[in-house]
């Protein structure tokens, strides 16, 4: 560290040019965040500095956190869900996991997830020592009910299925594993990360959330389809005592126990999230789910145009295709069985997917 500070235009001067480093969203088709909503980063800089780990000291960004989640549970059906904003899928999911085993209670526990699972999954399960139960996928990529089911026994603490799988876009068959879970009394969560902003917008939405009675836990993240700005993600479980396994008692704070993970968490992006639903409401929501659709499919028909064929037909926004090179300049990426994948986010114009579109037929003429 420096003994003596420098000035502030030396310090933004470098500043600016690391920033200028990162590349701009504009050729980003690989990513599940985007460019936040203006209307987010305005709201997150009202609450720059706010701590939610200590609620009482700002009991106006508790209650914003309370709406933010009391939307959300509406949204997916429920408008009792508690919960509270997390700092994205991977605390969501391995909270998640940390609960279904509080309660459970059984000695040698496992979790029964679809081999599309986000790696968030690994984690979780590698720190709460939890074994993992993969269970294969059927030709489109979502996950095999009656193979899942298969692989629960009386140590299984939980059943997860994806809405919008991070490769490939899917939404797994929630409504056969919820009737799984009621059948077996097992715990279901729905990893609704990228999917729980895009599926209740579409024009027939698939049933994916506590409308289904099986369904005890959702992750939704506001930082993808949200437009929220970084980090802002929440958990959702359908019932307040499903979360007594998270508890802590916290002594000394303003609260007497708390079932966060973290203990200061940032009150800015939860503000932004908020915001961002708030401002865009369900029709300014829909159009945005609109747009990315339209363009995913735009997408898929340009390339398979040229000769290059979708591996999937995806759910939500995520396009994938059998294919070898891609342009330089274009950000993009390959999911695990090698397939070309583009995330169509609201940076996503459709100006870009033309530019992407063209920019392939010359490579591949
Ligand atoms: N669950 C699902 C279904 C996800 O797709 C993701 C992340 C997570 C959980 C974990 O969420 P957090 O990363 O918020 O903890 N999916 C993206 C992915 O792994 C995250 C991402 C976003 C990666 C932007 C790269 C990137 O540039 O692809």
């Amino acid at each position: 560290m420096r003994e003596k500070g420098c000035s502030r235009e030396e310090l933004f001067s470098f500043l600016a040019r690391k920033r200028g480093e990162d590349l701009g969203y504009g050729r980003i088709l690989s990513s599940m965040c985007t460019r936040p909503h203006p209307v987010g980063v305005e709201a997150e800089a009202l609450f720059a500095g706010t701590n939610l780990g200590d609620p009482g000291l700002f009991p106006g960004t508790a209650g914003i956190e309370r709406l933010l989640v009391e939307r959300l549970g509406e949204l997916l059906h429920c408008r009792e869900a508690c919960g509270y904003a997390t700092s994205g899928g991977t605390e969501s999911n391995l909270q998640v996991l940390r609960m279904a085993r509080g309660l459970a209670g059984v000695r040698d526990p496992n979790v029964v997830i679809p081999e599309s699972a986000h790696f968030s999954f690994e984690k979780a399960c590698d720190i709460l020592n939890i074994g993992i139960r993969p269970a294969p996928l059927d030709r489109n990529l979502r996950m095999d009910p009656g193979k899942a089911e298969e692989l629960i026994d009386r140590n299984t603490v939980c059943l997860v299925g994806i809405a919008g799988t991070t490769e490939y876009g899917m939404v797994d068959p929630i409504r056969a594993l919820s009737d799984i879970a009621v059948d077996r009394g097992i715990f279901l969560h729905v990893d609704a990360a990228f999917g729980g902003l895009v599926i209740p917008f579409l024009p027939e939405p698939v049933p994916f959330d506590f409308s289904l009675p099986g369904v005890s836990s959702i992750s939704v993240d506001p930082h993808k389809m949200g437009m929220s700005p970084i980090p802002a993600g929440a958990l959702l479980v359908r019932e307040e005592r499903m979360l007594a396994p998270l508890s802590v008692a916290t002594p000394y704070l303003t609260v007497r126990n708390v079932y966060t993970l973290t203990g200061t968490r940032p009150g800015g992006p939860v503000a932004g999230a908020f915001a961002v639903l708030e401002y865009l409401g369900r029709e300014g929501m829909r159009s945005l789910v609109r747009g990315c659709m339209a363009n995913t499919a735009r997408l898929i028909a340009g390339l398979e145009t040229l000769g290059i064929p979708r591996a999937v037909s995806p759910d939500v926004n995520v396009a994938t295709f059998t294919c070898g090179e891609t342009p330089p300049g274009w950000q993009v990426s390959r999911t695990r069985l090698g397939h070309l994948r583009i995330v169509c986010m609201p940076h996503v114009s459709r100006d870009q997917v033309e530019a992407f579109i063209a920019a392939m037929g010359e490579l591949h003429a």
